[in-house]
């Protein structure tokens, strides 16, 4: 089988598009690309994750997801684009001398398979409930779980799941920040809309103790997007609590409380007014583009911490 599947920013990628896209790219990189399966699906669908690697040891790792949400359909892209502009793009070879990438551009395979299929508005996974489908996989991890803004009804969008890591998908992204925590040194979880650079906790209104490095270093990336932007781009800084809605149980809260990750964002892309989830086409590039400006600075601070 020869499968050749380009990135494409023209137009929204399927599942299969962008997962062959990255096997493509390790059967072309072998040297600095791998591909591994970091769980299945309850439909039994492989969440792909694409390592970008020059090799050694005990380097510091960035590891960005996408897709959590299924319709938040200009969060993949934003990933695929990194991970072009890694890969494919040699005068990017710094940024991948000092840092490993670990890049999971579809965290919910099979909630956005049925956003192409069945309902472009849905959000949750496809587990199967007694009454309903689907949990939330933004308030399944097990770190002060169901405390506020989570629903415990399975009908909801924002169900939590019958218990913290009840989901698969979570579980999935759990047990490899484990099994890497010693590397990861900053999680960037993707997600649309509303223009929100947003940093633990999402569980309570109080501030972690970090919290002003948190700040400065969001507000600095915050600041190189919108000077990049071509499109009005302009965030709004601070944790998801204070600055948007309480809500348990989200990836990023775990994974700085729980998976010794002390850098951890949570990057609402643009989108909303009568675009909301889906952004014309023609806004793809104009997003990637402007959110790697925001990226590289993320990857210079790890380098330099
Ligand atoms: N927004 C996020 C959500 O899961 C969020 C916002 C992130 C809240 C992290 C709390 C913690 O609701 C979207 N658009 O999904
Ligand atoms: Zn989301």
């Amino acid at each position: 089988k020869r499968l050749r599947e380009d990135v494409s920013f023209k137009k929204y990628m399927t599942y299969e598009q962008i997962v062959n896209y990255l096997k493509t790219l390790a059967k072309k990189y072998p040297d600095i690309v791998t591909v591994q399966s970091i769980g299945n699906t309850e439909n039994n669908r492989s969440i792909p994750l694409i390592k970008i690697s020059t090799g050694g040891s005990n380097k510091p790792a960035i590891l960005i997801d996408a897709g959590i949400h299924a319709r938040e359909w200009i969060a993949p892209p934003v990933a695929l684009y990194t991970i072009q502009q890694l890969v494919e793009n040699a005068t990017n070879i710094r940024l991948i001398q000092n840092v490993d990438w670990l890049i999971v551009p579809v965290l919910n395979p099979d909630g956005y398979t049925y956003t192409f299929n069945n309902d472009r508005l849905w959000r949750k996974n496809r587990s199967p409930g007694r009454r309903c489908y689907g949990a939330d996989i933004n308030r399944n991890f097990d770190f002060h779980w169901m405390e506020g803004g989570a629903s415990a009804y399975e009908c909801e969008e924002t169900y939590a799941g019958s218990k913290g890591f009840s989901e698969l998908e979570a579980q999935a992204l759990r047990d490899f920040i484990l099994a890497n925590s010693e590397n990861i040194k900053l999680y960037l979880t993707f997600h649309s809309y509303g223009e929100y650079m947003l940093y633990p906790w999402g569980y309570t209104s109080d501030l972690p103790d970090d919290e002003p490095e948190l700040r400065t270093l969001g507000t600095a990336v915050a600041d190189a997007i919108e000077k990049a932007s071509t499109i009005g781009t302009s965030y709004t800084i601070g944790t998801s609590t204070n600055v948007l809605y309480e809500a348990a149980g989200g990836s990023d809260d775990w994974t700085k409380g729980v998976g010794g990750v002390q850098l951890s964002y949570t990057i609402e892309l643009p989108g909303g007014g009568s675009e909301g989830f889906n952004p014309p086409t023609r806004k793809i590039l104009p997003v990637v583009r402007e959110t790697w400006e925001g990226i590289k600075l993320y990857q210079a601070y790890i380098e330099k911490k």
